[in-house]
């Protein structure tokens, strides 16, 4: 009975607790953390906690050993910091392989030991895989929210050197965990799916993600739901969170993963929320009270403890948890499940999901304009206009000669994750280029969508991509377009959906509903006769493919329908409409939009409505020319027409305008703003103590209340840097004036004084 998959199924399995805490009971010195080998050692080594699997391994042990002589089930590692990233901090990069080596060789002789003894409660040691001390989805400058310390491809390269020597070591789990940054989970999760399989490995994988403010986010601003949707790729043991809370503010977000998880689900928080001084105070059995609660509720299969749990914290939870029985994962619909910093989950009740398409170069010579400037404030406008507009998901596209894609791809996406407004959606990544596909994929930290892979190119490179798309953590759409080309027939169409999806499903087992099938939305009204039947094809394989492939979605790009009638805003407006309405009956999930184009069915006049429908329907053979008749008897009155825009703000006193801006992190009006308020108050100083500090002060009561989360109020921080870098000329002239003061003064009373 060795399997942990097996006991998992009939006990509660408990994880060790802190290392850390443990390890300063020991009171080492400079010269314990160096030991012999490292007496001479460049650099200072004390709190380099990882680095005594090599010079103080017997404290390392005899802490394993108090935790399984606790109880515990689970060994975690002393390897939390054991990758190049972190151990930078410490010029000790070249050691990574060998402290992940001796620390699971440690954890497994200590676990074994114990086996022996009870060989009824086998015990586990799972590899500490820690976030790193960098961050993919945030910038460390507020000045430049592009800017990354770190990429992807370093972490998951050290990432899977920590992986080997682990494993190497004689691991039996892996626990990546304290993920405050999702990227740097998928990235670890990347090193680990690629070693496995190169490898032949089957090892399982535990994740913990940890909360870290009052709104119930990570660092990196996603919700839990978000959070486990985007590290569900994996057939993980477990999910679950740990540290930066104490149990009793977990509550929620375990309940949440309980509910929506597919896999095991683990909990070890930290004992209470540090005191003033950063110690832990929560007593054993008040730790213990508040798990039995989970526990009773059914909620965990996994329990232990994260910073200031010692081994008597261990023993009452082990104690807490024989009274339970564990978790057992609830059956889940397959529904597709996508994720920004917040998740949407496509059931059945969403008859529609709008995808921006305007952040795309080649499908908006604004944009386009925009992003070849460089003016990537103006260039997220457009995609906040989006949001704002009702989309659920924003396509970016970057598919253009003149760009460097990859990078512009990169950039503009990392720009997005600090905006919290846009990076509340899923991303679909654009592009007919799989460079810039995988640039995209490894700058999201949610699920993505990747838009698209065919087999254009065969099977084998669609298998390949397909891969990896999953490795990545994405959903996939896949065009109806084979080795022979684009389906422009409905017998085409549904064959190649079919292939696609059986290569898809039985081949390489990805999840049906993971798979969004594009069958070709093509232009009608050409002119071409071939061209008629375009929409109703489309629409008859739409009803197919939900009717004969399960669990698979539809979508597709609906402005290409209308591009005979470019110009004609009008006309194109009610055909989208019109198109999405017979497309949606007949089972469409999604569209690639523009949701300022689209007209309401309703109010679509009669007769144009007649003359659309038998153009879209193919209902008879002179309908394009009458329509295209009747598109230039109409004036085109819509081309001056905008969007209303929301800016009923700009009305305010410039004190609510200057907190409005705080709160919502907007920089377009602040310059002006400032001065205004300049104008008003006369000082700069004043400016900034009385409407500037009010703005900061709502928005440190948001944050505390829960209703702001981190990113926002880095946006706001950055809107505050903007109005004091308007205002720093200022108060370095009136620097300057109280100095001429003073030397004027000084002149007329002290020069003239002495006669000079
Ligand atoms: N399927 C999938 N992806 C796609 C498409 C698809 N991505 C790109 C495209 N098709 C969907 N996106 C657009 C975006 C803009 C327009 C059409 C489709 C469009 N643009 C105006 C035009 O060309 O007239 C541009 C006007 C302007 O410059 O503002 O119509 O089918 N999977």
């Amino acid at each position: 009975m060795n399997n942990i998959k097996e006991i998992l199924k009939e006990r509660i399995l408990i994880l060790d607790g802190a290392m850390g805490t443990m390890i300063q009971r020991h009171k080492l010195t400079e010269e314990d953390y160096r030991g012999a080998r490292f007496k001479d050692f460049s650099h200072s080594l004390k709190g380099n906690n990882d680095l005594l699997v090599l010079t103080k391994p017997e404290v390392i042990r005899e802490i394993h050993a108090q935790f399984l002589e606790a109880g515990a089930d689970i060994l975690e590692t002393n390897t939390f910091n054991s990758t190049s990233v972190s151990m930078a901090d410490y010029h000790m990069e070249d050691l990574v392989y060998e402290l992940n080596y001796e620390a699971g060789k440690l954890a497994k002789n200590v676990a074994e030991e114990f086996t022996k003894k009870n060989p009824n409660k086998p015990r586990f040691v799972a590899g500490s895989i820690g976030p790193t001390s960098k961050t993919t989805s945030l910038s460390p400058d507020v000045n430049d929210p592009g800017y990354r310390a770190v990429t992807f491809d370093e972490l998951v390269e050290s990432y899977t050197e920590q992986i080997k020597g682990l494993v190497d070591g004689g691991v039996d789990l892996l626990l990546v965990e304290t993920i405050f940054d999702t990227l740097n989970a998928k990235a670890a999760l990347f090193a680990i799916d690629k070693y496995c399989k190169e490898t032949d490995k089957n090892i399982p994988i535990m994740v913990s993600g940890t909360i870290t403010d009052n709104a119930g986010r990570t660092l990196s601003g996603q919700t839990i739901e978000a959070f486990l949707y985007s590290v569900s790729h994996l057939n993980l043991l477990s999910v679950g969170i740990n540290c930066a809370l104490g149990a009793d503010l977990m509550r929620p977000y375990i309940q949440s993963l309980a509910k929506n998880a597919p896999f095991c689900v683990s909990a070890h928080p930290n004992a209470g929320l540090p005191n003033e001084f950063g110690e832990y105070d929560q007593t054993p059995a008040q730790m213990a009270t508040i798990i039995d609660d989970f526990l009773a509720n059914g909620w965990l299969n996994i329990v232990g403890g994260c910073c200031g749990t010692s081994p008597a914290h261990i023993a009452e939870i082990a104690r807490t948890a024989q009274k339970h029985k564990p978790r057992t994962a609830p059956l889940l619909p397959k529904y597709l499940k996508l994720s920004g910093m917040e998740a949407l989950t496509v059931t059945p009740e969403i008859n529609f999901v709008n995808v921006g398409e305007r952040t795309n170069v080649t499908g908006s010579a604004k944009f386009k304009k925009l992003i070849v400037e460089e003016k990537y404030e103006e260039a997220l406008a457009v995609a906040r206009d989006q949001v704002e507009g009702g989309a659920q998901v924003i396509d970016v596209n970057m598919d253009e000669g003149m760009l460097d894609s990859e990078q512009v791809m990169t950039t503009f996406l990392n720009l997005i994750a600090s905006e919290p407004d846009i990076a509340k959606l899923p991303i679909m990544i654009d592009s007919s280029k799989w460079s810039v596909i995988e640039a995209g994929l490894k700058t999201v930290q949610g699920k993505a969508i990747v838009n698209s892979i065919s087999l254009k190119e065969g099977e084998e490179a669609f298998i390949e991509k397909a891969n990896l798309v999953r490795r990545y953590g994405a959903a996939v759409i896949v065009m109806a377009f084979d080795e022979k080309g684009q389906a422009d027939s409905y017998e085409k169409r549904i064959q190649i959906c079919e292939r696609a999806y059986k290569i898809l499903t039985e081949k390489i087992h990805f999840p049906a509903e993971d798979i969004i099938f594009d069958p070709n939305i093509l232009t009608v009204a050409t002119g071409i006769e071939e061209h008629n039947n375009y929409a109703v094809d489309f629409i008859n394989a739409t009803r197919w493919i939900k009717q004969n492939l399960p669990h698979a979605k539809v979508s597709g790009g609906v402005s290409n329908i209308s591009f005979s009638f470019r110009g004609n805003d009008k006309i194109r407006e009610a055909m989208h409409s019109a198109f999405l309405y017979h497309a949606i009956k007949a089972g469409m999930d999604m569209g690639i939009v523009n949701a300022g184009m689209i007209e309401v069915y309703e109010d679509i006049p009669k007769d144009m409505l007649t003359l659309i429908e038998d153009v879209l329907l193919n209902r008879n053979a002179d309908a394009t020319e009458k329509l295209v008749e009747y598109a230039e008897k109409i004036k085109n009155d819509s081309s001056g027409k905008k969007k209303e825009l929301d800016d009923a703000w700009r009305n305010e006193s410039v004190t609510e305008r200057l907190k409005y801006a705080l709160m919502k992190g907007i920089t377009d009006f602040i310059d002006q703003d400032t001065q205004e308020a300049m104008d008003l108050l006369g000082k700069p100083l004043l400016v900034i103590e009385q409407p500037l500090m009010d703005g900061m002060n709502v928005v440190g009561d948001l944050f505390g209340a829960g209703k702001m989360f981190l990113p926002q109020v880095v946006k706001s921080a950055r809107v505050m840097k903007k109005a004091v870098a308007y205002l720093t000329p200022f108060m370095e002239e009136e620097k300057r004036q109280a100095q001429r003061r003073c030397t004027r003064h000084w002149q007329k009373h002290c020069w003239g004084g002495i006669g000079l």
